[in-house]
């Protein structure tokens, strides 16, 4: 029967140095492609600026993992099986393009250990494959962030993304091997997933008694977003008058003293920024 370990995250603290508290608990545990080899992770502070989204960029997670808290250490999966997360994401994002996928990966040792592991697996709809990520190597006790934008990943329509990843050196008990980690306040059942090989077939994870979801995230550019109306200077969502004449108010001035009057954002109010409003002169903003 798998089995799972609560570890506790110093806070402030790099993952590596994430440290183990309490005894170890048994929980019941599940046990057109484009086919890339994985890129190398970035570790990532879990609560690290660079572990948020960037810009408009939009993080999709289920777990509520933070640095500080409490994750729960899956060591149930077995080799060929695939543990996922799936996110429903809001239509009006579409389409989107999918720029990095972060797993929090971690051993009782979390000592830095990498691990060669199967593939990173992105699904639409239901499990419908669309990019395989081949030999990702992860690194114990980090969050391993690894950089997908290169590879163009677009979805047009507006459907279900499912994340996952499947072992190849899987714990299969052994709380020395790396694995999947969960959070520890709840499994949102419909969202986490399990492949298991033998049986060939998706299970709900939460169905096999996992008290948390899976810690997984995947961050995307939402390309169909309103875009930023950056010229709106008043913020009264249209370009006309009003804004032309704060712009003109601190034209010349390094930097000026209105700061969205500096609309190409290079710190000074110039001629660039006045080109840039007059362009978007008239305009209704969102
Ligand atoms: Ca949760
Ligand atoms: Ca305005
Ligand atoms: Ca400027």
């Amino acid at each position: 029967m798998p089995q799972s370990i609560a570890m506790s995250l110093l806070t402030g603290a790099a993952l590596s140095a994430v440290a183990l508290t309490g005894a170890v608990a048994v929980e019941p545990a599940p046990q057109a492609v484009i086919t890339a080899p994985a890129p190398d992770a970035v570790l990532l502070d879990l609560n690290a600026p660079e572990a948020q989204a960037r810009g408009a960029d939009v993080t999709l997670q289920n777990d509520a993992l933070i640095d500080g808290g409490s994750a729960i250490l899956q060591f149930g999966f077995a080799n060929g099986e695939i543990g996922a997360a799936r996110y429903n994401i809001d239509p009006g994002l579409f389409p989107i393009k999918i720029k990095r996928v972060q797993i929090f990966w971690a051993s009782a040792l979390s000592n830095g250990t990498q691990s060669l592991q199967d593939s990173i697996l992105i699904y639409t709809g239901n499990f419908n494959l669309l990019a395989n990520l081949e030999g990702p190597v992860m690194t114990d006790g980090a969050l391993n962030e690894f950089d997908l934008e290169p590879l163009n990943i677009v979805i047009n329509s507006p459907t279900q993304l499912t994340v996952g990843l499947q072992f190849f050196d899987a714990p299969n008990g052994d709380v020395l091997k790396g694995t999947l980690a969960t959070d520890n306040n709840g499994c949102q059942s419909g969202l986490n997933w399990v492949f298991i090989p033998g049986n060939g077939s998706w299970f709900n994870l939460c169905s096999f008694g996992v008290s948390g979801d899976l810690v997984i995230r995947t961050i995307i550019d939402p390309m169909g977003a309103p875009p930023a109306c950056p010229e709106d200077l008043n913020g009264d969502n249209v370009v006309d008058t009003a804004d032309l004449g704060l712009l003109l108010a601190v034209f010349g001035q390094t930097p000026p003293s209105i700061a969205e009057a500096d609309i190409n954002n290079d710190g000074t109010c110039d001629t660039a920024d006045l080109g840039i409003l007059l362009a978007a002169f008239g305009t209704a903003c969102p």
